[in-house]
């Protein structure tokens, strides 16, 4: 009888401690990953607004480069950050996987920025798949298109593209079109320098995309126009479709660009070009607008006139545009010979756009913008690299374009550029040829007829139609309002002068409960704002200064911060987190430094 009261009483401290092991074990582990975003109200959140609440990016990586990259990469640091950790399949985390953790990651965005004009640590840990968010009107969901249509040739030109960006590219294209419709991706190489681009890309064509995707290297560079026409002449499909190197095509985008193809093969369109963040690289939706242009010939996207819209359909059907940003479009192959491909006098890039819509239009085809078909485009802050001798092909092209097609309306261009009217822009018979051979008409009746919302400089500018705008901003919902605690100094993150001095800097002064002068808004853009004033702002270019006080932009980038794991505050166009820099120093400056998850580097944001 004892001796069995003795053995329960053993069961039960050992069921006992075994609970108490396992709920210990459990307490360590969850409530280390329950951290993330402690402080900011999760339920609700939504940080960008494009995406659709369903939207949880699925971040896949093709084992044979990620492995190679990253091991080099030290994919772990002490504190137990890994890059595993920023892809949850969380859209929240995106942003922070700008991340620096260690000096490889410095040195991979800062060479990429130098290179590529984007953040190519992101673009690397992103990987060659990922969902994007359906940016299309709900309406384009319904549509039906017809089950016969044209087979197209995906045409993409590089230059010194970031590998990432571009096997992303032609993934994001096998990913999202049927097979029937899609008869072959053709890169042309315009001559790259960059090592990866040559052995390492046929090496991984030839292992994973053996069947569609055909290469042509190009001798010496050709620029983006004669390339195109290179592509163009290998191109066996009936539809030629040219995307830039560093694209993502959406959900169904290519039937809502073959259709009208099928329809009337002089038709040319353009999907809407949705907007990658050069910086975060995260997917958001472009407005509906269309492309114009100024009379100093460049490229400018308008509102779209209510006429154009007023259809049963709204803004999910076709609408004419006067021209094209060039980038992205589909044409039926054979017109596209018809039609003269390009001019290829023209160098490198520039005013082929202009060239070719004016073309289009005049000698009777039709330009439309597809608002069914996205595809999204990195849009960079500069071209990051120039044209052999630096020579100004813009103009050149330009000019050349001036001659052939715009009649006596050449004369606005010289207005805006005098000193290009005695400028060599070389032969252009050929093209003046193609324009009598096509029988086309007029600029004027361009003008006239396709985009007279035109202005003439002078008093007899004409009053603009009514337009279509819905880019409607509204001002960001705070969702955290408080002080900024730094956990190591037990100070408070202030204003060093007054609050609504722009440009100032920001330190720890002793926490004050009265001071209104260390409350910090938290909005659903991911701004802090001082006192309801100003921004927290961290220069993109100088990344060393440290974080100012200034206007709110926005627009993101320099001015959003994340609340992440260990209570670091992640500054998403740097890639670094805000530290106390001195912390015996009564100054109580802070700056930013690679993540490493210090008790410098934690904040709590108090209520
Ligand atoms: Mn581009």
């Amino acid at each position: 009888m004892g001796s069995a009261a003795l053995r329960y009483f053993c069961y039960g401290c050992l069921f006992t401690s075994v609970t108490w092991t396992l709920l210990l074990f459990i307490y360590f582990n969850v409530s280390e990953e329950s951290r993330t975003f402690k402080h900011v109200p999760i339920k609700g959140l939504e940080p960008y607004k494009p995406f659709p609440k369903k939207f949880n990016p699925r971040v896949t990586r093709t084992p044979f480069k990620l492995s190679d990259r990253q091991k080099n990469n030290g994919v772990r640091n002490q504190f137990g950050n890994r890059i595993e950790d920023l892809a949850e399949g969380n859209s929240e985390l995106l942003p922070e996987m700008g991340m620096i953790f260690n000096e490889q990651d410095q040195e991979v965005r800062d060479l990429g920025y130098q290179k590529h004009s984007f953040n190519v640590l992101i673009s690397n840990r992103l990987g060659y798949h990922r969902d994007v968010p359906d940016t299309r009107d709900p309406k384009c969901g319904d549509k039906f298109y017809p089950s016969e249509l044209p087979s197209a040739s995906v045409v993409v030109c590089f230059y010194n593209e970031a590998f990432s960006a571009l096997l992303r590219t032609v993934h994001s294209i096998l990913d999202r079109t049927p097979a029937n419709l899609l008869h072959e991706i053709i890169l042309v190489d315009d001559s790259s320098e960059l090592a990866d681009l040559k052995n390492e890309l046929d090496e991984y064509i030839r292992t994973n995309l053996p069947t569609k995707v055909k290469m042509i290297r190009n001798e010496k560079r050709e620029g983006l126009i004669r390339g195109r026409m290179i592509g163009a002449s290998h191109a066996t499909g009936k539809v030629l479709v040219f995307l830039d190197s560093h694209c993502e095509v959406n959900e169904v985008w290519l039937q809502p660009l073959l259709t009208p193809i099928k329809e009337d093969h002089k038709t040319v369109v353009c999907p809407v070009i949705d907007i990658i963040s050069a910086d975060t690289l995260i997917y958001s939706s472009s407005p509906i607008v269309r492309g114009g242009f100024n009379w100093g010939l460049h490229f400018k996207w308008d509102p779209v006139p209510f006429s154009e819209l007023e259809k049963s359909e709204g803004v999910s059907a076709p609408f004419k545009s006067p021209t094209m940003a060039g980038g992205l479009f589909a044409m039926d192959r054979e017109y596209f010979n018809e039609l003269g491909q390009y001019d290829s006098g023209m160098d490198i890039w520039g005013g082929e756009n202009l060239e070719i819509s004016f073309r289009i239009w005049m000698c009777g085809g039709k330009l439309l913008i597809v608002p069914c078909s996205r595809v999204g485009h990195i849009f960079r802050k500069r071209r990051p690299y120039g044209s052999p001798g630096g020579q100004d092909t813009m103009a050149h092209n330009s000019l050349r374009l001036a001659h052939v097609w715009m009649d006596e309306y050449m004369e606005q261009y010289f207005a805006v550029r005098p000193e290009l009217r005695t400028k060599n822009y070389g032969n252009i018979s050929e093209r003046l040829s193609l324009r009598n051979k096509l029988n086309c008409k007029s600029f004027k009746w361009y003008l006239d007829n396709v985009y007279p919302e035109m202005q003439l400089p002078g008093p007899n500018a004409k009053a603009q139609q009514p337009v279509f705008n819905n880019r409607g901003h509204k001002r960001p919902k705070i969702q955290q309002r408080g002080r900024l605690f730094n956990l190591q100094t037990k100070k408070c993150l202030s204003a060093q002068g007054h609050p609504s001095q722009k440009g100032g800097l920001v330190v720890v002064k002793d926490c004050d409960l009265n001071d209104p002068d260390q409350i910090w808004s938290y909005n659903e853009e991911h701004e802090l704002i001082l006192s309801n004033l100003l921004c927290l702002d961290m220069s993109e270019t100088r990344s060393t200064d440290p974080p100012r006080l200034m206007k709110c932009h926005g627009s993101g980038g320099s001015q959003q911060w994340l609340f992440g794991k260990n209570n670091r505050l992640y500054q998403v166009s740097v890639g670094q987190c805000m530290e106390v820099t001195d912390p015996l120093n009564l100054k109580g400056y802070v700056a930013m430094a690679i993540c490493d998850g210090s008790p410098l580097q934690q904040w709590r944001f108090e209520s």
